[in-house]
């Protein structure tokens, strides 16, 4: 289990804790300057433009670990959303009713250098440099709001595990179509320095275009780089898709049907690039599980 994990809290109040921002060490903050500049290189080009706003807004820099208070002060203004601070991964509840309150828990510990590159759970870098900025952008703010609602619902319906790959291909993983080309919007890219270079540069992954249905029945592998990220057109049809369609109800329509594997191109697809698999044809078959 990691470290950092809240077991047992089934209520908001009880997975909250204080940021104790001046606790932060010369070191946390010389972490985080390193992670941020590295991380800036490779995604200035190749990021939702979108995001940067957001990077600006926010004024989240190099300096250091951002301080909640002074953030909150500003993201609260541009579209009412607030960071609070969690001591890791939170259970399920709470973490959806939190989104449900436009708050999003970010964890207040900063990885150590030898984690740089990869760190099993979400650190504050993981979760402020890479899912905060968009927050500032109300389409996007909206759609991570109604995630929240109705990962409530689809906890009494037993239907989490296809709400997590909805999350996984968009919020953690999603690509997003622009006119000079496909960006990067998931916080799991942005925050990732391989797999940020892996899909601005290397052509062994699927690009999809995103489709609800396929989403919900492609499994993924937490454990790697992804050989299929889905790409949508706009943060709008993020929003306006979960208010149209009866999500419980597909739920349990894809529950009866088979999950796909994230290395396959089905008929049906809209291919925006056929990967070269070059990356991942070799994964083992004994890979950890499919989600
Ligand atoms: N807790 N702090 C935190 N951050 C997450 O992204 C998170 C979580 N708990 C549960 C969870 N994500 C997933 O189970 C849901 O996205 C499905
Ligand atoms: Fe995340």
């Amino acid at each position: 289990m990691p470290a950092h994990t809240v077991l047992n809290a089934q209520r908001v109040e009880d997975c909250i804790i204080d940021q104790r921002w001046e606790h932060y060490s010369a070191e946390d903050h010389s972490i985080w300057r390193a992670l941020f500049e590295r991380q800036q290189q490779t995604l200035k080009a190749y990021v939702a433009q979108e995001y940067l706003d957001g990077l600006e807004a926010l004024e989240i820099g190099p300096e250091g670990v951002p301080n909640f208070d002074q953030m909150n002060a500003r993201l609260r203004r541009i579209t009412g959303w607030e960071v609070v601070a969690v001591p890791g991964l939170i259970p399920s509840r709470p973490f959806f009713q939190m989104l449900a309150n436009r708050q999003f828990p970010a964890g207040t510990f900063i990885r150590s250098r030898e984690q740089l590159d990869y760190l099993e759970e979400p650190d504050i870098f993981h979760d402020v440099f890479g899912h905060v900025p968009l927050l500032t952008n109300p389409a996007y703010a909206d759609y991570m709001n109604e995630y929240g609602r109705i990962g409530l619902d689809a906890m009494e319906k037993k239907a989490v595990k296809f709400l997590a790959r909805l999350n996984w291909y968009t919020i953690e993983f999603g690509l997003i179509r622009k006119r000079e080309g496909v960006r990067i919007y998931g916080a799991g890219i942005v925050s990732s320095f391989g797999e940020a270079k892996y899909v601005a540069h290397d052509a062994s992954a699927h690009q999809l275009a995103f489709d609800l249905e396929r989403v919900l029945r492609t499994g993924y592998y937490i454990d790697d780089f992804q050989s299929t990220y889905f790409v949508i057109d706009r943060f709008e049809d993020l929003f306006d898709l979960l208010k149209r369609v009866d999500i419980i109800a597909l739920f349990n329509e894809v529950r009866t049907l088979p999950t796909h594997t994230p290395f396959e191109i089905l008929p049906e697809d809209k291919v925006i690039q056929k990967g070269t698999g070059s990356f991942w044809r070799n994964f083992p078959a004994t890979k950890t599980k499919l989600k």
